[in-house]
């Protein structure tokens, strides 16, 4: 028996199958339950004790040698055509999860395509300002709350320099080094301190313009922005301006746009008042100008301000700001087939 099981062994060492069915049929011989190996196993009690052991170990041997050629030769099969290297080379590649974007970046570029379209280039400045080109160059009076402690954060106890609380500190940058013609935006992160809830944090994101030239009108600023509106939030959208005031701009002015939830008839959203306030804007005051070095009676300007988060809340209904800082991968995916 023990010389039958070597001649096994070799025969087995050399078996060849040129497909899988060949090589199934090659374990139905061995292995299968009438197979020829099961059958020594059944013959193992007529082998005289004194053989047992050397028997024993060449039917082991035989049966894992049995296994492994056969299972070779089915997985060379199995996955159909092979490369000379044994990897089937048919079989489409590992893919990489893709990610998406953050929607703040999603809103972010779709406005910069916006403006770009009207000739607006972009600028970007330091997050960390000094008080000329945040509060003082921009009409702060002294007193006013955003220079206190409490509202803005400081970087050492010199109160001289500052987490800047908008991009307009870029604007005063750019007023200072370049003359009129001057058409840019400017997106960026801002700080302000400011207790976290659901509506308020205090790192945001902000776009930012400016348009300065000769015989730049409210009337320039009231098409330009009401084209911006059409274009982010569809062409049956209407704007309607309201009185307001900031230090830098005169007169000044808050924008909303009628509620594309409801199509302003009133919801939830634009707490049934059809409106909802997208942005500050105003004509750049005089004295900005000039603390710029630009001739305020040869040049006029406009500006304008939002926040790109609440921009991106009312676009994707989102409901808590926290969102977009969290970087939970269920909310972000969420994301993946929007464009820009
Ligand atoms: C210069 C002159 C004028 C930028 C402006 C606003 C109005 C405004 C807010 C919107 C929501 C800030 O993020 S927010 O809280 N911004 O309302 N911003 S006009 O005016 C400028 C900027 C720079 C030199």
């Amino acid at each position: 028996m023990l010389q039958q099981i070597e001649e096994l062994i070799s025969e087995i060492k050399n078996l060849k199958a040129s497909n899988a069915e060949e090589a199934e049929a090659l374990r139905i011989k061995y292995l299968g339950r009438k197979g020829l190996i099961p059958a020594l196993f059944d013959d193992f009690k007529n082998v005289p004790a004194e053989n047992k052991k050397a028997v024993g170990m060449a039917l082991n041997t035989l049966k894992n040698e049995a296994q492994r050629v056969i299972t070779e030769l089915k997985e060379a099969h199995e996955a159909g055509a092979s490369s000379a290297s044994g990897a089937d080379l048919t079989l489409p590649g590992t893919s990489f999860p893709i990610g998406s974007r953050h929607p703040l970046s999603l809103v972010r570029n779709q406005i910069v395509e916006i403006f770009s379209r009207l000739g607006f280039s972009v600028a970007e400045g330091p997050e960390i300002e000094d008080d000329w080109h945040v509060f003082t160059a921009l009409n702060f009076p002294l007193e006013h709350p955003a220079r206190d402690m409490q509202d803005t954060f400081f970087i050492t106890k010199d109160p001289d320099i500052l987490l800047r609380t908008h991009t307009s500190s870029v604007q005063v940058r750019v007023m200072e080094k370049t003359q009129p013609p001057i058409r840019s935006i400017f997106p960026g992160r801002v700080f302000r301190n400011e207790a976290i809830s659901a509506r308020a944090h205090c790192i945001f994101h902000q776009v930012e313009g400016l348009y300065i030239d000769e015989n730049v009108s409210f009337a320039d600023l009231k098409q330009t922005l009401l084209y911006f509106a059409k274009e982010f939030f569809g062409e049956n959208v209407e704007i309607r301006l309201r009185p307001s005031y900031f230090p830098f701009t005169e007169p000044s002015a808050e924008m909303d746009v009628s509620c594309s939830i409801c199509g302003g008839k009133g919801c939830g959203v634009c707490k049934h008042t059809g409106w909802l306030e997208i942005m500050g804007c105003g004509m750049v005051d005089p004295n900005v100008l000039e603390n710029c070095g630009i001739d305020s009676k040869k040049y006029t300007g406009f500006a304008f301000g939002m926040g790109i988060e609440r921009i991106a809340m009312l676009k994707y209904q989102i409901k808590d700001i926290r969102l977009f800082f969290e970087n939970d991968v269920r909310f972000l995916e969420q994301f993946k087939s929007a464009i820009h």
